[in-house]
């Protein structure tokens, strides 16, 4: 018999009906970074999980990206299904071309686990740092996974808080191939993009080639809340500097959001005032991605 999930007291669903984003989306647009919860009856949450969502399928996903006028989608695990990859790749299956996956894998994965992945469309793995999220990691088993990796073409995206970059920095340096940092490395926003911390995130873009990262996540970010008026010179700060490294997502369902639910069509409008020409967005939302998870 099939377990029952129910989501935590204080989690909050995603929003039942978004607005239509005055911005339109280059053609091919890419969300690169959203997540499918279960359905819980179908792909269980993982035990050893730090909260329990509402179910967000992958219907739900690729009707969002449709009305959004989205392309395609990079699904990332999200930590409450653990290491257990199948409902993400459930989802890959289903989109076929139009959807790529970063999975969580734990050191023990078979090489024929890792070929079933990619061959669902699995391009990258995910480290995770936020304490929050996840019990610890050791870094070399990290960097045992990263080597193996490397033979599959796949890339690696770390999720870590602004308090954890000067500690991090040396692992992250050591990583091999392309690195993926998410939500900006999650700058305190009252601070300013002038402060050390996000000038230190920004030197170490700057000093290494192989570091990406994605500009999403202002609903998390923000202090002001909508429209978000407070993260969009952090974003803009890294487009323009950084414009072949960055990519963009919505960051749907939003787990853990307790501030507010966010508007995707909201968060897709602030798109164009992070990216202020067309030919950013387009490097955004098409190039960058195409270039790293379809090529
Ligand atoms: C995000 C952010 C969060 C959660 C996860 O894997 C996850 O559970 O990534 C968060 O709570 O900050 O990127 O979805």
């Amino acid at each position: 018999m099939s377990e029952k999930f129910v989501m935590d007291d204080d989690y909050l669903p995603f929003h039942p009906n978004p607005k239509k984003p005055d911005f339109v989306p280059p053609m091919g647009a890419v969300d690169a970074h959203c997540h499918v919860f279960g359905p819980g009856d179908a792909f269980p949450y993982a035990p050893e999980r730090k909260y329990t969502p509402c179910d967000a399928s992958k219907d739900q996903l690729f009707a969002l990206r449709d009305y959004l006028g989205f392309e395609r989608n990079v699904i990332v695990q999200a930590s409450c299904h653990g290491k257990n990859n199948d409902a993400l790749v459930d989802a890959l299956r289903t989109a076929g071309d139009l959807a790529r996956g970063v999975a969580v894998v734990s050191p023990d994965v078979t090489d024929e686990e890792l070929k079933e992945m990619d061959d669902a469309g699995v391009r990258a793995v995910r480290f995770n740092f936020v304490k929050r999220l996840v019990d610890a990691t050791p870094k070399d088993v990290f960097l045992g996974i990263a080597e193996r990796i490397q033979r599959l073409g796949w890339h690696i995206v770390v999720y870590f808080e602004a308090p954890d970059l000067e500690d991090l920095t040396p692992f992250l340096k050591t990583l091999p191939g392309i690195v993926v940092v998410d939500h900006m490395g999650r700058p305190d926003v009252t601070k300013g993009v002038d402060h050390e911390d996000f000038q230190r995130f920004i030197a170490l873009m700057d000093e290494s080639e192989n570091i990406w990262t994605k500009v999403s996540c202002p609903e998390r970010l923000t202090i002001s809340g909508p429209p978000y008026d407070d993260v969009t010179a952090f974003g803009k700060t890294l487009v323009e500097r950084f414009s072949d490294r960055v990519l963009w997502g919505t960051d749907w369902p939003h787990p853990n959001m307790k501030s507010h639910v966010p508007d995707e069509g909201v968060l897709v409008d602030v798109i164009p005032r992070i990216a202020v020409t067309t030919e950013l967005q387009t490097k955004l939302l098409v190039d960058n991605p195409m270039k790293l998870y379809w090529s």
